[in-house]
């Protein structure tokens, strides 16, 4: 366990209260830990000399879940405090030291939209869905196209089984995933330059590839707000830009879309955006990555990693192609 254990004489109340104006004052203690809670899986953070509280979750029960052992990272885990606590989530800022803001996110109730080309469009709440969907922990790589990286623990479920639920029709070729929008929590979203809400897409194929995953987990408890709770995409042959966070509509085309970044800049965000140490992004190399928990530099591998997985998806792609058209 990662979250450095604080006792709670330790916390003086009024470094809890001021951030708490979300939270009610049992959620706040239970977050502490008075409220019996296992200190391991309370929800306290404090990254570096910020305490924040940490709104208790509906779905904290159903974890932890069994782990899919074909799933290993293959080297060692990062942190849960630095997972959690170095982020991308412009929605609340363009910055790493997201995550206390991030808190404002309301993720209860949270309803998902299924609609576009599917046998039946449906509205379904978080806590149903959980209920539907077989969950289990795997551990990825995740590799940013800044060029760090990191190991983790996520729990959740395989992005088929939704696929299977939405049933699509014959003509849907794309699945297209939207973040919430809600400029009053979220004030990355009042920069206007930025083309919110936040989306991203894969084709069918690799949405019912068996590496896509839908994460509602991170290190054994439902997965923080920072990294996108409660519903965040998990493709790890991708760049990092591509697992798009707090997910609430998966629409289902024939068409193309252009996603966030690509509408950005689509000289150095793609539509496939699959990793490759060949090909550079246009300000950097790409050929090395930065591991998060050592800080050393460590060679990047042809999709992550995943090349025995995935590389037949991209049979018919060239090579530039793979990473940016
Ligand atoms: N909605 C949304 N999803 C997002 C982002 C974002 O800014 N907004 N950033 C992406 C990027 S660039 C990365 S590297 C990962 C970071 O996930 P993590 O903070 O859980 O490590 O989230 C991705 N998903
Ligand atoms: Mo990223």
């Amino acid at each position: 366990m990662f979250i450095k254990k604080t006792r709670e004489w330790e916390i003086s109340e009024n470094q809890i209260l001021p951030e708490s104006q979300y939270f009610n004052r049992r959620d706040i203690l239970k977050a502490m830990g008075v409220g019996g809670l296992i200190a391991g899986s309370s929800g306290l953070l404090l990254p570096g000399s910020t305490a924040y509280a940490v709104e208790s979750d509906p779905s904290a029960s159903l974890y932890p879940v069994p782990r899919n052992e074909a799933y290993t990272g293959g080297r060692e885990l990062t942190p849960e405090e630095i997972a959690t606590t170095y982020n991308n989530f412009y929605e609340f800022g363009s910055h790493k030291s997201i995550a206390k803001k991030a808190q404002a996110l309301k993720i209860r109730p949270w309803t998902v939209k299924i609609d576009g080309m599917v046998e039946k469009e449906m509205e379904i709440g978080i806590d149903d869905l959980l209920a539907k969907m077989p969950l289990e922990e795997r551990i990825y790589r995740h590799r940013c196209v800044e060029a760090w990286s990191m190991v983790v623990p996520y729990s959740g479920f395989a992005l088929a089984e939704l696929v299977k639920l939405a049933a699509p029709t014959s003509k849907a070729k794309f699945l297209v995933m939207e973040t919430f929008e809600d400029k009053s929590v979220a004030p990355g979203q009042k920069q206007f330059w930025y083309p919110w809400p936040y989306t991203e897409a894969l084709t069918l194929e690799e949405a019912t590839h068996e590496l896509s995953f839908m994460a509602t987990g991170l290190y054994g408890k439902p997965i923080p707000k920072q990294n996108g709770a409660p519903l965040r995409l998990a493709v790890p042959w991708k760049y990092g830009f591509k697992h798009i966070k707090s997910v609430v509509r998966f629409h289902f085309t024939d068409e193309r879309p252009q996603t966030f970044w690509e509408k950005l800049n689509n000289r150095e965000y793609g539509f496939w955006a699959n990793v490759n140490p060949e090909v550079r992004h246009p300000r950097w190399s790409q050929a090395t990555e930065r591991d998060l928990r050592t800080g050393n530099r460590i060679p990047t591998e042809i999709y992550n990693g995943y090349a025995e997985q995935v590389a037949h998806l991209y049979k018919d792609l060239g090579k530039t192609e793979v990473l940016f058209k």
